[in-house]
């Protein structure tokens, strides 16, 4: 990310020493009262979380923290997302079909619910499926729903090879033809779309937006 002002490391440090009240506080100011841009905000929250991440690695963190962590996310979020909504270009008619979860084993949904939203507010029809999800409730949802994309989200390692059980279940069923796979969380490289046979991954909602607007033929 570009340089950040002394503010906006401000910012950074208090959700990454967990200081709640003075982190969502200052959010809300640079937010609703100096006309901060929403998505840098939420990418100032995700330089946050990668600080809380590594302390939790190295030891110094532990399970209350990360639960912290994502509480302060969700309410920064829920300040940032109408402001995003307001942005022009947004389009009233859904161009293409998204069915999108969280694969079996994980439960992180915060990314997933971005890329919900900035897709939705893109012009996407988007199912949110949830976290934790089952292959066999992927395959069931997708002849339910008919997407055009199913995106695929995890941020753990071992949601890897749940992803690679889901994207071959829907192959098996016969549906891995009629739609594009899009794969993205934490740690997903082209090394593990590849591994797990996606058609694509994206590193934040914006990729994951630009994905979707290519395959429906619509320009980025
Ligand atoms: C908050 C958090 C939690 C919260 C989650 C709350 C929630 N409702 O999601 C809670 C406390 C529940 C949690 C639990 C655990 N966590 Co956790 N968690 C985190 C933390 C700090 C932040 C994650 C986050 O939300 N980031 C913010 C979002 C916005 O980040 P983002 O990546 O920029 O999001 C973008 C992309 O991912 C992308 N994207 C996301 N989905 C998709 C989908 C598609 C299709 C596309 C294209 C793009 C895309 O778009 C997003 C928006 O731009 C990370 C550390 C980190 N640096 O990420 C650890 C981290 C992910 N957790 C970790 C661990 C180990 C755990 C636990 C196992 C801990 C434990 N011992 O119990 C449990 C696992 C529970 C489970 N079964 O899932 C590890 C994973 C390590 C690994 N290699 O597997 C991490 C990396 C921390 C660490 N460094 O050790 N965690």
């Amino acid at each position: 990310m570009s340089e950040m002002t002394e503010q906006e490391s401000q910012l950074v440090n208090l959700l990454a020493d967990m200081n709640e009240d003075e982190a969502v506080a200052l959010a809300k100011r640079m937010l609703l009262e100096e006309g901060a841009d929403p998505m840098r905000v939420l990418e100032l929250c995700r330089k946050g979380m990668d600080i809380v991440g590594k302390r939790f690695e190295e030891g110094e963190y532990f399970l209350p923290e990360l639960v912290l962590a994502g509480e302060m996310l969700e309410n920064i979020g829920a300040i940032a997302k109408p402001l995003i909504k307001q942005a022009p270009g947004s389009e009233p008619k859904k161009i293409a079909k998204v069915l999108i979860g969280t694969v079996h084993g994980d439960l992180h949904d915060i990314g997933k619910n971005i890329v919900t939203f900035m897709l939705d507010i893109n012009g996407f029809e988007v199912k949110d499926i949830g976290v934790d999800v089952p292959v066999a409730t992927f395959v069931d949802e997708i002849k339910d729903f008919n997407p055009d994309v199913v995106g695929l989200s995890g941020f753990l390692t071992l949601a890897f090879d749940s992803m690679k059980e889901t994207i071959e279940a829907i192959h098996g069923a016969g549906l891995r033809d009629k739609i594009k796979i899009m794969i993205g969380g934490g740690q997903i490289d082209e090394t593990v779309k590849n591994y797990t046979g996606a058609d694509a991954f994206g590193s934040n909602a914006i990729d994951a937006v630009t994905l979707c607007k290519n395959w429906a033929g619509v320009a980025a």
